[in-house]
């Protein structure tokens, strides 16, 4: 026993019960004190049987993941938890693991060591280490088999989606489901099966016997094809596979040779970022945390379009009613359909149920006038991206809406200050930009204007959180964060076919990067007319005599705007599925010859590096000035805003692995080349690479100043 874990007794039965907040992970301490626990327990001859649970919100929700960074970088050995496991599963009296919240990656291996399992009606068990690099290394992936077959432990193992109670326990994984008091159920249970010869996992192979060769064929083609480029789904099918072919001991050293090999690599160091990244994302050093939160209790909508659609299900997803509206019948009645479309292809997909459905559109009321929004706790704005008409709108919710009420635009370039000067409640106003399709992105870029409020800021937080969306803090610069580095991103990708790569060999490079699609691929899908009116909003900013892409703007002059025209950099069918466009291609020549552009064979690494550091450059800059707090918040915005893979962890991410004075070098190099202008490297890489620091460390040092 210690301060982590102690004991208590329930007459004959000995309840071992976890605390280390806020997730029992199986931190320093944490075995010890479970492995003292139930050693105490089996040797007190008062005590038949053992239950072993986690104190507050949750069973054991894996192993310390902060742990690993120590072992990596040599500060600590590696412990293998194994060891301990096997003294459970030989221990002479039942242990039966009690699990409710969630029981992942170790807490699951745990629980499996464990003779019985019982488990609230809304845990989840789940085996998620793929989704930070790794693989289960307690002998997840040769107990899971034995317990739920071998099919479903390579479809958890390989996936690492989370598994619910009722389907648990028609696997098998747990025994009995306890309806009420967790505690009382899981010591009646004990009672029950006290006295009797406790089953090892380790010794139940039966369903080991049904192991196909095909089972993990399939799962490789299927990791190979949505698991792009990880390695760790691909070991964790190894592991699995290992189970049905090995001893256990020896299918246990098989797999801690895998879990070694994904543990020691740069895609779990990524892939740990991002988990720490995303959860540092809503701490904002001048907002404590204590910050009153208003409750959104009702909410409004202008705009039924694309965006204003997404938004409004995604207030009507998190149990909020909400008001759309628009100007004309047939643009609402355009929006509704959509929504409705929207619900139902989720329905289709069997990720809703229609009653989830009808729920959700009962919370949706149509408007063609602002009736009800003098209710609103909060209004997204999402009319055309315009400043004339956004001022306009905001002043008319500014005169309507209660002085509480927050009025937050998604705008993705416009000054939220400008927008906010035309109310009387600049405290009260903010960007919530989201990302299309709004309903489905998870990123919310939360903008913060010059009078923006701190409550305003944690009440849209909260919000974020409510919609599972992870809200992300963002300066009022021009294009916020993620579309303001990806200006530079997208140059440079156009820069390129103009200097003699192939549309194809563009959007290839990016692709076998790890970016879901290519750079000029991306803009198809958007709509280059997008860009195209931005351009023109924003012409009087352009520096004189400075090199701008060309082509865009000549496609759109044709009326090609991309997929939704069928053809723009590439040529699309009606599946939308892209091929070579040889009329774009001559345009391409056409237009650098007009210009005096020499064309070149370009190298796929010179393709990457030219995007991808224009990227890491502009985020430097993003930093610098503090538009974003962090350089892991930029991470953040790429890996759940732009797809960048995040196995590479997000840009920043990415070039300290490179190494920043690589990065600059490379920059120092073009700006010779291209012109300062194209390519001044940011003041902060500057400072970093000269002095040998990362973003990383920057991070931590902006923290500490706070
Ligand atoms: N280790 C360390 N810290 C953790 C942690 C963990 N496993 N899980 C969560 N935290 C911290 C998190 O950083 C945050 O801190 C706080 O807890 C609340 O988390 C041997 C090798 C359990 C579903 O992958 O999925 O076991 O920001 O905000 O939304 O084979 O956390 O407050 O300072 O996410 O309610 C496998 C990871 C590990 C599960 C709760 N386990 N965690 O979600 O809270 S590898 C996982 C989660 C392993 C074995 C292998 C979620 C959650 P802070 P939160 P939440």
């Amino acid at each position: 026993m210690n301060e982590l874990v102690s004991i208590s007794h329930h007459a004959d039965i000995a309840v071992v019960t976890i605390s280390n907040p806020p997730v029992n992970a199986l931190g320093p301490g944490v075995p010890e004190g479970i492995q003292s626990c139930i050693a105490t327990a089996a040797a007190d001859p008062g005590v038949s049987a053992i239950v072993v649970m986690g104190g507050g919100r949750t069973f054991i929700a894996g192993a310390d993941i902060r742990e690993f960074g120590k072992v990596v970088s040599g500060e600590k050995p590696r412990r293998s938890l194994l060891p301990f496991l096997l003294e459970i599963e030989d221990c002479a009296k039942p242990v039966v693991m009690a699990i409710h919240g969630t029981a992942f990656g170790g807490g699951l291996e745990v629980a499996m060591a464990g003779h019985y399992r019982v488990i609230a009606p809304a845990a989840l068990v789940g085996q998620p280490e793929v989704k930070l690099g790794i693989i289960p290394g307690a002998a997840g992936t040769q107990r899971l088999p034995r317990l739920a077959g071998v099919a479903k432990a390579v479809e958890m193992c390989a996936f690492g989606e989370p598994m619910g109670a009722q389907e648990a326990l028609a696997l098998g994984i747990v025994d009995r489901i306890i309806e009420g008091d967790l505690t009382a159920g899981a010591v009646a249970f004990a009672r029950e099966v006290a006295g009797h010869p406790p089953p090892k996992t380790r010794e139940r192979t039966a369903k080991l016997r049904d192991a196909d060769a095909e089972i993990f064929d399939r799962a490789r083609q299927q990791a190979r094809k949505t698991r792009r480029g990880q390695n760790a789904p691909l070991a964790a099918i190894e592991a699995v596979e290992a189970a049905t072919k090995l001893p256990f001991e020896a299918g246990c050293a098989r797999e801690a040779e895998l879990f070694d090999e994904c543990l020691y690599s740069t895609q779990s160091r990524a892939l740990m970022h991002a988990f720490f990244a995303e959860r540092a994302v809503s701490k904002i050093p001048d907002v404590p945390k204590d910050t009153p939160v208003s409750e959104i209790r009702r909410a409004a909508v202008i705009g039924a379009g694309t965006m204003g659609a997404g938004i409004t299900m995604n207030y009507a997803n998190a149990g909020i009613p909400v008001i759309v509206k628009e100007t004309e019948q047939e643009a609402l009645d355009r929006g509704m359909a959509n929504i409705r479309r929207n619900y139902a292809n989720t329905v289709k997909k069997g990720k809703l149920s229609q009653a989830g459905m009808d729920q959700r559109l009962d919370l949706i009321t149509p408007r063609l006038t602002y009736d009800g929004f003098e209710n609103a706790d909060i209004i997204a704005e999402a009319v055309f991206e315009g400043m004339a008409l956004k001022k306009q709108v905001f002043a008319e919710i500014d005169r309507i809406a209660r002085p509480e009420c927050i009025l937050a635009s998604n705008t993705s370039y416009l000054d939220v200050d400008e927008i906010a000067s035309v109310t009387n409640r600049p405290e009260m106003v903010l960007g919530h930009h989201y990302f299309s399709p709004a309903n489905v992105m998870r990123l919310l870029e939360i903008v913060r204007g010059r009078a923006t409020s701190k409550a305003a800021l944690a009440t849209s937080m909260a919000l974020a959180k409510r919609m599972n969306k992870i809200g992300v803090l963002a300066g009022n610069a021009r294009g916020f964060i993620g579309n303001r580095m990806l200006g530079p991103y997208l140059r440079e990708a156009q820069f390129l076919v103009e200097e003699g790569a192939s549309v194809e060999d563009v959007n290839g490079a990016l692709y076998d990067f790890g970016m879901a699609m290519g750079p000029l691929a991306m803009s198809d899908l958007a709509g280059l007319d997008v860009g195209w009116r931005a351009r023109r909003e924003f012409k009087h900013l352009e520096k004189p005599g400075v090199r701008v892409p060309l082509v865009a703007d000549r496609l759109c002059e044709m009326g090609r705007y991309g997929q939704k025209t069928g053809r723009g950099w590439s040529r699309y069918d009606e599946n939308r599925q892209a091929s070579h466009d040889p009329e774009t291609a001559a345009l391409i020549e056409q237009v650098a010859r007009e210009a005096g552009i020499g064309r070149r064979a370009i190298l796929h690494q010179e393709i990457v590096e030219r995007c991808i550091f224009a990227l890491v450059n502009e985020g430097a800059r993003v930093l610098g000035e503090g538009v974003a707090l962090r350089a892991s918040d930029i991470d953040v915005v790429y890996l759940n805003g732009y797809a960048f893979p995040a196995w590479r962890g997000g840009p920043m991410f990415y070039a300290d692995a490179v190494g920043l004075g690589t990065v600059l070098a490379r920059i120092q190099e073009w700006s010779a080349c291209h012109g300062e202008d194209l390519w001044s490297p940011a003041p902060l890489l500057v400072e970093l690479a000269r002095s040998g620091g990362t973003f990383s460390g920057f991070d931590k040092r902006r923290e500490v100043a706070g």
